[in-house]
């Protein structure tokens, strides 16, 4: 009998890495309830089998135009820039990431809250769904660096105490994202096994691992085996695409050193039944804006169902 603080997915101890098999389902609502919310069934076979799915033009040019012109505001708006929420690039100033834009951003809530990623995420993990963590990754021209590969859900779990895998991020592309410019690269089917990562967690390791994580990422080894057995997919996407992708899906992105910024909006659904509890290893409780935790509860949707503009 399992209590409900048995660790089915222990990380970051002993001296060797494990793969683990996943004991959760990858699409826990009906079938029919995902169809009804606007899945296909060829993508719900896609998401089972690989663990990520990429829809192509979801929200239109006007949209996108909105988004984009307050991506760049919050970008030059000083409030945004000093907010703890800001994370800079490695070593320079260009702006890495922007947390917590649901929270704080009346356009960004909007989008949250959108039924073509709130409802679709409720039908996939069967369940009221509230917002986990939700970030505006700018991977600037010229400057934007490297994400490594690693499991969001190893982070999640270890770092903030998510039980289960039942949780799915929706990552809206703002601007191209070409081969060169540092898409997102997934390997499709990772979400079967998680990976154990070697090293204890820092102290506030989330000041360093929002600028580059190297605790929670798996081994070289680990990674070159899962590639070679499984292969590598790059998502090439205009904008107005969204990338869905399962909580345990390794992924990473290369660096961006072209004139053309890889702005992705992303959005983390967890289900109400899988909130964050204390954190499965020995580190402190995250801040807020990394990991939502004062206040859960579900996302509603819109009150104002028109269009998004700015
Ligand atoms: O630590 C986290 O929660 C963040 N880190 C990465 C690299 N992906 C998920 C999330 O943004
Ligand atoms: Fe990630």
């Amino acid at each position: 009998m399992l209590t409900a603080r048995d660790d089915l997915y222990p990380s970051r101890y002993g001296q060797q890495t494990q793969w683990l098999p996943r004991q959760d389902p990858v699409v826990h609502g009906a079938r029919e309830d995902l169809l009804a919310a606007g899945w296909r069934l060829t993508d719900i076979e896609a998401f089972e089998r690989d663990g990520f799915v990429v829809w192509n033009d979801v929200f239109d040019a006007s949209e996108i135009q909105a988004m984009q012109t307050d991506a760049l505001r919050m970008r030059t708006d000083a409030a945004c820039c000093a907010a703890e929420a800001a994370i800079t690039e490695p070593g320079g100033q260009a702006l890495r990431s922007l947390f917590q834009i649901h929270a704080s951003q009346a356009l960004w809530q909007r989008v949250a809250q959108d039924d073509r990623l709130r409802a679709r995420a409720q039908a996939l993990l069967g369940d009221q769904v509230y917002i986990h963590q939700s970030r505006l990754n700018y991977k600037p021209a010229f400057h934007g660096q490297a994400f490594d590969w690693h499991s969001d859900f190893e982070t999640w779990h270890t770092e903030d105490g998510m039980p289960r895998m039942r949780a799915v991020s929706m990552s809206v592309t703002l601007t191209a994202n070409h081969a060169q410019n540092g898409p997102l690269m997934l390997i499709p089917g990772s979400h079967r096994q998680y990976i154990t990562c070697l090293g204890e967690t820092p102290q506030d390791h989330f000041k360093q691992s929002l600028q580059r994580q190297t605790f929670g990422v798996p081994s070289a080894e680990a990674i070159a085996q899962m590639v070679e057995t499984l292969g590598l997919v790059t998502v090439e996407a205009a904008p107005g695409a969204v990338i869905v992708f399962d909580c345990n899906t390794l992924h990473g992105s290369n660096g961006n050193i072209t004139p053309w910024a890889r702005s992705n909006a992303f959005f983390v659904y967890n289900a109400m039944c899988n909130a964050v509890q204390d954190p499965y290893g020995p580190s402190a409780t995250r801040p807020e804006f990394v990991a939502s935790r004062a206040h859960i509860t579900p996302i509603q949707a819109p009150t104002d169902p028109a269009p998004i503009a700015a």
